[in-house]
């Protein structure tokens, strides 16, 4: 449930930048803030927008996918109070509370760069553009944690074919929302913002790539990324950026934020790979939420199969 304070509908009204309003998304906004003069006990029995976007919501007609693993599922509990968020905290118990007001209504996804056909696209008719598909994904975050989390979402190239791609095009960049009003992070220089990532086209359109919105059923909470997010299992967490704005084809590879920030830390490509340590710590072993011991961290996190050809011939501890 997310029933807006007047204070907080008020405050909707400043546009974040980069972020460009559809007419529809900006009506259905307008129309919210309407509903909030006649008082909260009638707004509550409305089945408004926001209402059916909070995090919680159930998600109909999920269909399951082949590509889930069978392993345990980590507690929700775990999955949503122990986040990498840093636009809200560094602090991983930080984001579940901070995140808790941030508006995912209305939310467009910009569509640029090397494509034939630019879009801008609210996230509800990205929604719809497939059925959602349950994807049980093991996501292991580059300081040894990890997740099994049962993502709701697509095949993000669903959503790429749409702009028909140009010929040049060979990455896809992620730009993820700027708004330190509602983002206590941003208000400091932790990381530079917008946190960006990218993905050569391959990655980008490899079946496994997921678009997210949802987990467990549900709408995606916040503080994993509502509304819009990546998850890509083989790599390790910071490439599945949080909060997509914005997606641009380019010729160039993209420069991912923790590239920038720490080069010889963090890579491009970032596949997990046990093999290759990070200069602080070893990436041997990873520690699942909710459990004891650590175990041993797999190549490309045990996608091996599906996306080991993607990189034949390359050296990946250059290529880390
Ligand atoms: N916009 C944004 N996306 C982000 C991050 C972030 O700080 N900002 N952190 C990344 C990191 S390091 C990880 S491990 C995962 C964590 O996702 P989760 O909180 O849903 O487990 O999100 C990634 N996506
Ligand atoms: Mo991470």
């Amino acid at each position: 449930m997310l029933i807006k304070k007047p204070a907080d509908i008020a405050s909707s009204e400043i546009t974040p930048r980069g972020l460009y309003l559809s007419r529809r998304a900006f009506l259905r906004g307008a129309a919210i803030a309407g509903a909030t003069t006649l008082g909260g006990g009638l707004l509550g029995k409305l089945a408004s927008p926001w209402e059916q976007a909070s995090a919680g919501t159930k998600i109909d007609g999920i269909q399951k996918s082949n590509f889930s693993t069978n392993e345990k599922i980590t507690p929700y509990k775990d999955v949503t109070h122990y986040n990498n968020y840093y636009e809200f905290s560094t602090d991983k118990e930080g984001p579940a509370g901070l995140a808790k007001n941030f508006r995912t209504r209305p939310w467009t996804v910009k569509i640029e760069g090397l494509v034939s056909k630019k879009k801008t696209l609210d996230v509800d008719s990205i929604m719809k553009l497939a059925s959602p598909e349950e994807r049980v994904y093991r996501h292991r975050c580059v300081e040894g944690w990890s997740i099994v989390v049962p993502w709701v979402g697509f095949s993000l190239s669903t959503l790429l074919k749409q702009v028909e791609p140009l010929g040049k095009a060979k990455f896809v960049e992620f730009t993820t929302v700027y708004d330190p009003s509602q983002m206590p992070g941003q208000r400091e220089r932790v990381l530079e913002w917008p946190y960006v990532e990218g993905l050569r086209l391959d990655e980008a359109m490899h079946p496994l790539t997921l678009l997210c919105f949802g987990m467990y059923g549900e709408v995606l909470p916040n503080q994993d990324g509502a509304p819009l997010r990546l998850v890509v299992p083989w790599k390790y967490g910071f490439k599945s950026a949080k909060a997509i704005v914005k997606i641009a084809f380019t010729e160039k590879q993209p420069i991912n934020t923790w590239n920038k920030a720490t080069p010889n830390e963090y890579g491009f490509y970032s596949n997990v790979n046990p093999n290759v340590d990070h200069p602080r710590w070893s990436q041997a072993r990873e520690r699942r939420l909710g459990e004891f011991s650590k175990r041993p961290t797999l190549m490309f996190n045990g996608y091996g199969d599906q996306v080991a050809s993607l990189y034949s011939g390359m050296d990946l501890k250059r290529y880390f």
